[in-house]
């Protein structure tokens, strides 16, 4: 059984993740309206990620007998500078989430609950992917700068994304 905390912070990671999905499928929108559809279907597959992570939790709450009580979502962004602007904000995101995660750990840790604590560890090791690879793009972008090309191949690239992978 779930403690009344611990179900408020399920809840409110499931709240999270789904933000997380508005927001990458608003950037996935923003991306495509500028031609970048290699780009977009990378974020695309993130959004779609994030709508696992959430029903990952959502799961787990009924199987520990426990409550969901859905919220309401943020208004995303919808207009970004540039590609950087939108991959800056999407590492925010993550490392926002990762707090959340690390949160949550602490709490079961704290409450001595070994069930949510070892549910958990998938979303700790989740994150470091999930801020590495915003990291990495991030990074690739400062290398084109202004180059002619780059971000076409960077749009390429990308663009071969799988469901589970990184690309
Ligand atoms: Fe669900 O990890 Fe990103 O937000």
């Amino acid at each position: 059984m779930l403690s009344e905390k611990m179900e408020e912070a399920l809840n409110n990671q499931i709240n999270a993740e789904l933000q997380s999905f508005y927001d990458y499928l608003s950037m996935a929108s923003y991306l495509q309206s500028i031609d970048l559809s290699g780009i977009s279907h990378w974020m695309h597959m993130q959004a779609q990620e994030e709508l696992g992570h959430a029903m990952k939790i959502y799961e787990f709450v009924h199987e520990r007998n426990g409550r969901i009580v859905l919220q309401s979502l943020g208004k995303p962004g919808t207009d970004y500078q540039d590609v950087m602007a939108v991959f800056t904000a999407a590492l925010n995101q993550e490392e926002a989430i990762t707090r959340k995660i690390n949160e949550i750990v602490d709490l079961a840790i704290q409450e001595a609950d070994h069930a949510t604590h070892t549910f958990m560890q998938w979303f700790v090791s989740e994150q470091v992917e999930e801020v590495a690879s915003a990291h990495a793009i991030i990074q690739k972008l400062k290398l084109i700068g202004e180059a002619p090309g780059g971000l076409f191949l960077l749009d390429q690239e990308l663009g071969k994304r799988g469901p589970e992978g990184d690309a």
